[in-house]
């Protein structure tokens, strides 16, 4: 028996076998019938067998028998994998790699799953393939039934993710003197760069142009990428109060007629203002309003912040007249009304002339001054008009105070 292969049948069922395989030598029995087992060399796994029989005997040769499908084991499906792509690609540039698998085994291969775990710098965009289905993003996975010599492919794109977050550009520790008491108005400059997408509007709290209270302010600025990457940093502005208060003193002189012997409560102003800690009251060595004795005093006065900034001291005088130098200034003015007769002037110089010797005749001053203001009462004040009458009694009372007259009982 002769055994052929074919890789398909003809229309009639049977048929001339194409490639000879191997003959066996089988005896059959009574009905004709044979079993009988054999190997051929290549294992076979498509296509038809036929068989001729021939009597070892007669030499007579049978018709072709009807065909035989195949149906040994398949061999087994040989799949391989390859994965390509660009060498080198963009941060947050979009670009597609290919997976193939070939089947170059024996038979098809069913349930085929393929997965491809993305890197974290890269984010999916899609996958198609060529056969079955793809699906997932991070882990893809694509399933297929491969025929066996078929080649398939999967395609995925993604798109390079962009990790980095925008680099601060922040200005160095701001330090700047305090405008007023709210503190000073500050403008700075901060920017911010990203890899990808490059210059980025940097947000800061508090804002450029802000008024910073005096003291220490933390500035926090930060910038977001077009991915969401958000970068951050911080700098310090320092408003400061350097600035020692302006100081205002009264002129370099305060004149006061003595109203005892003591001297006289005498009042000024000096005042102080800060840019900052606004009006300070100054500190002064004799405070206004205080009792000065009959001479010159020298006040001293200063004015310091709430931020310690001390003015630099400034000086006045307070000049307190006595009684002889109060007669003068009566006399000055007597003098200059040009009553006829002088005698005015001549009852202010006998006071004067008193006080004025070189041990001083006080009580005689003081009968002086009584005798005066006892004249002014008669034809001595008719001289004088009523105004000029009280201005010298008032000069003679308090005159009289400052030198410490007692009045006899
Ligand atoms: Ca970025
Ligand atoms: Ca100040």
């Amino acid at each position: 028996m002769q055994l052929f292969h074919s890789a398909a049948c003809d229309a009639s069922g049977n048929g001339q076998g194409a490639t000879f395989l191997t003959e066996v030598v089988v005896g059959t029995d009574g009905a004709g019938n044979a079993t009988f087992n054999t190997t051929i060399a290549n294992p076979l796994t498509t296509g038809v067998i036929t068989a001729t029989a021939t009597n070892n005997s007669t030499g007579n040769t049978s018709e072709f028998s009807q065909c035989k499908a195949v149906a040994g084991a398949a061999l087994p499906p040989d799949l391989s994998v390859t994965k390509s792509g660009p060498a080198s690609i963009n941060v947050g540039a979009t670009f597609a790699y290919t997976i193939v698998v070939t089947n170059t085994g024996g038979s098809n291969a069913t349930g085929v799953v393929v997965t491809d775990a993305l890197p974290a710098q890269v984010t999916f965009v899609s996958a198609t393939s060529t056969q079955g289905t793809c699906s997932g993003t991070t882990t893809v996975t694509c399933t297929a039934s491969d025929a066996r010599g078929n080649t398939g492919f999967a395609r995925f794109e993604v798109v390079v993710k962009d990790a980095t977050a925008p680099v601060l550009t922040l200005p160095d520790t701001i330090t700047t003197e305090a405008t007023s008491s709210a503190g000073a108005d500050v403008t700075y400059t901060a920017t911010a760069t990203d890899l990808v997408d490059g210059a980025r509007d940097t947000s800061c709290s508090p804002a450029s142009g802000a008024t910073f209270a005096v003291g220490s302010t933390t500035v926090t600025c930060t910038a977001t990428d077009a991915s969401g990457n958000a970068g951050s940093g911080t700098f310090l502005v320092n408003v400061v109060d350097t600035t020692a208060p302006t100081l205002t003193v009264p002129g370099p002189v305060v004149v006061a007629n003595a109203t005892s012997p003591l001297g006289a409560a005498v009042s000024y102003t000096a005042t102080a203002t800060d840019s900052v800690a606004g009006d300070v009251a100054p500190t002064c060595s004799a405070a206004s309003g205080s009792v000065f004795a009959i001479g010159g005093t020298t006040v001293t006065c200063t004015a310091t912040d709430s931020h310690g900034n001390t003015s630099a001291a400034q000086t006045f005088t307070v000049e307190v007249k006595g009684a002889v130098e109060q007669l003068s200034d009566q006399l000055q003015v007597v003098t200059s009304w040009k009553i006829p007769g002088h005698l005015v002037e001549i009852r202010t110089k006998g006071p004067l002339w008193s006080l004025t010797q070189a041990k001083p005749k006080v009580n005689l001053a003081c009968q002086l001054i009584r005798d005066f203001e006892s004249q002014l009462g008669g034809t001595l004040g008719q001289t004088l008009t009523a105004t000029q009458r009280e201005w010298v009694l008032d000069q003679l009372t308090r005159i009289y105070a400052v030198i410490g007259c007692v009045t006899p009982a």
